[in-house]
């Protein structure tokens, strides 16, 4: 902390940004008249990248109603609309207007989520001239720099030992110390299972919220977004009450069939047993530790309908998946945002902003993202990852839009799901090989292949599952830099067994794909 002396009585300005809404940060615990919040929509946050309207339209409402719970427990609080006059559409100019305007003394913000927010605000806070200090968010289990420390010295980073770390650290599903309760830590096996075709999941829980008035708002500027959105029935949380109801129909309704059905794909339904919690997580209106908490009493009071496996499997995503991501990104970044390992250069298909593609499982996954901001994981990763991946297409261009597409989307979770785990652009600190796959596995574990204009059983000719080519292309164009990867080998030893002439075929029809990727 940088403390001035002064002579005034303390005036503070607190700045909260949009995915900070923890109404039980230590903040809001005591009332001190000396305190006004500050929340902003701002064009530096519309602007870096093309939003989902759905994103842009669920950050301000849910900003809006945090700012108006604040003012309800008789918080000062000043919100900066969009199109307001006196709006200058950055954080640091709209925090200078106002420490000039009403004089306040000190100023004070939460650790930022994002690399490029925080060095923002700190080479702005080092330029102020009044005194500032920054707290924690009180939301992640992690420290921005816990797994740092604890792969220091390694070699790897597996999720899988971080994920235990964490699971003894804060006594998660634990028996004793060290022993896991049920004995086993992983449960992955269970968890891959294919939806029976006439299997109907649960009706996901929307909401009907209006947010036409903000749509409008948006509507007047030049802001460019992507998607669709039904402003009268906005169905995504946008306040604490609703992320909680939306955290309780997930444990009552989703949570029984969660892991075996959690890489299951189908073109009848778009979120399956999928909690969609993360937009509520990401902007902290929900904690990670009540959802587990949650899940772990519901669990607990319905032993004989809810297998562990479900419970571990969604555990896993949370104290796992999440806070390992969040871990290598303090780590690794700025660095991260320019890996580009297997030096792909390619654009992204024209198709990725339409669904407009014969491949129906990408035009499923695309135009479920763009009606819904959202795609469950393995549609991120095998459907439109995949398709990026065996396509050779420029890290940037693939982050771009998967930071602008989906409601979650934020760049600490997105940049080391997308660039990372799915472009293994980082030349396997996340992953330690591609996610790539053939038309095998997505028919394996989804019911997109049989009504597709491809074939997925033919790898050459007429109406062959671009999967099948691009596959063996991918292995082939990168084999300098995979071969050596023991879990890779393998694939090398049936490439290099076929006959050359399959070889070449294989070889033409991924370039005559390639080639023509806009038409697929
Ligand atoms: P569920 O399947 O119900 O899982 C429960 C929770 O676990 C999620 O809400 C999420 O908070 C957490 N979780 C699950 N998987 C991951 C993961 N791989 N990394 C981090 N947290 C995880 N997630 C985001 O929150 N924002 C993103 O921008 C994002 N981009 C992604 C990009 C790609 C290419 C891939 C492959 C994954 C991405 N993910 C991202 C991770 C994951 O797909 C989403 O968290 C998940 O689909 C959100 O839906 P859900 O809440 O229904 O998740
Ligand atoms: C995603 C987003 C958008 C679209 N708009 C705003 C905004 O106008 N004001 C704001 O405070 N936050 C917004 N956000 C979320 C921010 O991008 C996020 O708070 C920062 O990047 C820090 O992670
Ligand atoms: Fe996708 Fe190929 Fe299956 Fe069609 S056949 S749905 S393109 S994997």
């Amino acid at each position: 902390m940088e403390t001035k002396k002064s002579t005034h009585p303390v005036k503070t300005l607190r700045l909260i940004l949009g995915d900070q809404l923890n109404g039980n940060h230590s903040w809001f615990k005591t009332m001190d008249d000396s305190v006004t919040y500050v929340l902003m929509e701002v064009r530096t946050e519309t602007d870096y990248v093309w939003h989902h309207i759905q994103k842009v339209a669920g950050f301000f409402a849910a900003m809006q109603n945090f700012a108006k719970e604040l003012r309800n427990q008789n918080h000062d609080v000043f919100y900066i609309y969009l199109n307001d006059e006196n709006n200058l559409q950055s954080f640091d100019k709209n925090i200078s207007a106002l420490i000039e305007k009403h004089q306040f003394n000190h100023f004070e913000y939460l650790l930022p989520d994002e690399y490029r927010v925080d060095q923002n605000l700190r080479k702005y806070v080092e330029s102020l001239s009044i005194s500032h200090q920054v707290y924690d968010t009180e939301h992640f289990f992690a420290k921005r720099e816990e797994l740092g420390n604890f792969f220091k010295g390694k070699k790897a980073f597996l999720m899988e030992s971080f994920y235990r770390y964490m699971r003894k650290k804060h006594h998660i599903l634990m028996q004793s110390e060290d022993e896991p309760l049920t004995g086993q830590w992983n449960y992955d096996g269970d968890n891959r299972k294919k939806l029976p075709a006439k299997h109907k999941a649960t009706t996901p829980l929307i909401f009907n919220n209006d947010v036409s008035q903000i749509v409008a708002e948006i509507r007047k500027t030049d802001i460019k977004t992507i998607g669709i959105i039904d402003p009268e029935n906005f169905l995504w949380p946008v306040n604490r009450k609703q992320a909680l109801t939306l955290l309780e129909f997930f444990v009552h309704e989703c949570l029984p069939l969660f892991g075996t059905y959690q890489d299951a794909m189908t073109p009848h339904e778009w979120s399956l047993y999928h909690s969609r919690i993360s937009f509520a997580m990401n902007t902290k209106m929900l904690s990670p530790l009540e959802a587990i908490d949650r899940a772990t009493d519901e669990w607990k009071n319905r032993q004989t309908e809810i297998s562990f496996n479900q419970l571990e499997g969604f555990v896993r995503q949370i104290i796992g998946w999440r806070e390992y991501m969040r871990g290598i990104y303090w780590l690794k970044m700025p660095e991260f945002k320019s890996y580009n390992f297997l030096d792909h250069q390619n654009k992204l298909p024209d198709w990725y902003w339409t669904g407009k593609t014969r491949m129906n499982c990408l035009k499923h996954a695309i135009l479920q993202s763009l009606n819904f901001a959202y795609a469950h994981h393995i549609q991120r990763l095998m459907i439109t990852g995949n398709f990026a991946l065996l396509a050779g297409v420029h890290p940037d261009a693939v982050d771009q839009w998967y930071l602008g597409i989906y409601i979650d989307a934020l760049q600490w979770v997105e940049i080391t799901n997308t660039r990372g785990m799915s472009q293994f652009a980082d030349g396997g600190i996340i992953g330690t090989k591609p996610y790539v796959s053939s038309a095998t596995y997505i028919d394996k574990m989804s019911l997109y292949c049989n009504s597709c204009y491809y074939n997925k059983s033919k790898k050459t000719g007429e109406k062959a599952c671009p999967f099948n080519s691009l596959y063996w292309n991918f292995y082939d164009r990168h084999q300098a830099k995979l071969a050596k990867n023991p879990r890779i080998g393998m694939m090398y030893n049936i490439w290099n067994k076929m006959q050359p002439e399959a070889r070449t075929e294989l070889l033409k029809q991924a370039a005559y794909y390639l080639k023509n990727v806009d038409q697929l």
